[in-house]
């Protein structure tokens, strides 16, 4: 018969990580998984401000980026393909050590809801390893909207990243006003209003991506063309 603690980590072994971060594995400790989910349309500093000052302020062990397979939200939109925007996000968070990219949800068939993510990680991950779901504070307000909403506030915290002085009137009364009950901690990141639909008006518009995204993403975009990019004009205005 095993002793106690070797049973216990057996059962964390077997447990199927794929490119996920294996954590609790010392039960006398607690873990903090922080997770960005994302369209990720292009990835740009703003998503990598908001996860780094989480990861410093609510002490993280680990953020991990998971672009979304088919976001719920967009089915009538088009959306750049799973496999260039899980590229993108690997070169943007590649180089911190601080931050991990996962196919979690890319590789997941079917529209991909936080609510059933969520869940999933739930259940991969021992008990002693808390689930942080990072979010722009203009978003929180429609979380609790989003689908299985409860399922989301029951399995993890959220993290509201917000622009200093920004009014968190709204994002409050949504929470306020829902049945269910949600653990929101709000950061307060540098201003930052950069967003992945500037990024790709700026592309179609022949402008340069620099100091908006890592120069590893721009790299990327130009080299398979996305958002109308071609490689020879990099930089230049478009005729
Ligand atoms: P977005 O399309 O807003 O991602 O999706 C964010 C997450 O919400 C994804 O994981 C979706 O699957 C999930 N979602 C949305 C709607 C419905 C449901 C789920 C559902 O299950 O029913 P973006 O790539 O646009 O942005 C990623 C994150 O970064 C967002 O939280 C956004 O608010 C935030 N962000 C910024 N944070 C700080 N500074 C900036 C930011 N720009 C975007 N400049």
């Amino acid at each position: 018969m095993h002793p106690k603690g070797q049973e216990e980590a057996l059962a964390f072994d077997e447990r199927e990580w794929g490119d996920l971060p294996p954590l609790g594995e010392d039960p006398s400790r607690t873990y903090r998984l922080g997770i960005m989910g994302g369209t990720f349309d292009p990835i740009h500093h703003g998503h990598l401000v908001a996860a780094e000052q989480a990861f410093d302020d609510l002490n993280l062990d680990v953020v991990v980026f998971m672009p979304a397979g088919r976001p719920a939200f967009k089915q009538n939109k088009k959306v750049t393909s799973g496999e260039d925007r899980y590229a993108m996000t690997l070169l943007a968070t590649a180089d911190n050590p601080h931050f991990t990219a996962s196919r979690f949800e890319v590789d997941r068939e079917g529209v991909t809801y936080t609510a059933d993510t969520l869940e999933l990680l739930r259940a991969l991950y021992p008990a002693n390893v808390e689930l942080y779901f990072i979010t722009g504070a203009d978003a929180i307000a429609d979380v609790v909207r989003w689908k299985d909403a409860g399922r989301i506030g029951a399995n993890a915290k959220l993290v509201g990243a917000t622009r200093p002085g920004y009014d968190l009137a709204r994002a409050q009364e949504a929470i306020e006003e829902s049945p269910y009950t949600f653990d929101v901690t709000y950061l307060e990141v540098p201003a930052l209003a950069i967003s992945s639909s500037y990024l790709r008006e700026r592309v179609m518009a022949g402008q340069s991506l620099r100091y908006l995204t890592p120069d590893q993403v721009t790299g990327y975009i130009h080299k398979h063309g996305l958002y109308g990019a071609s490689g020879g004009r990099y930089g230049q205005a478009r005729r």
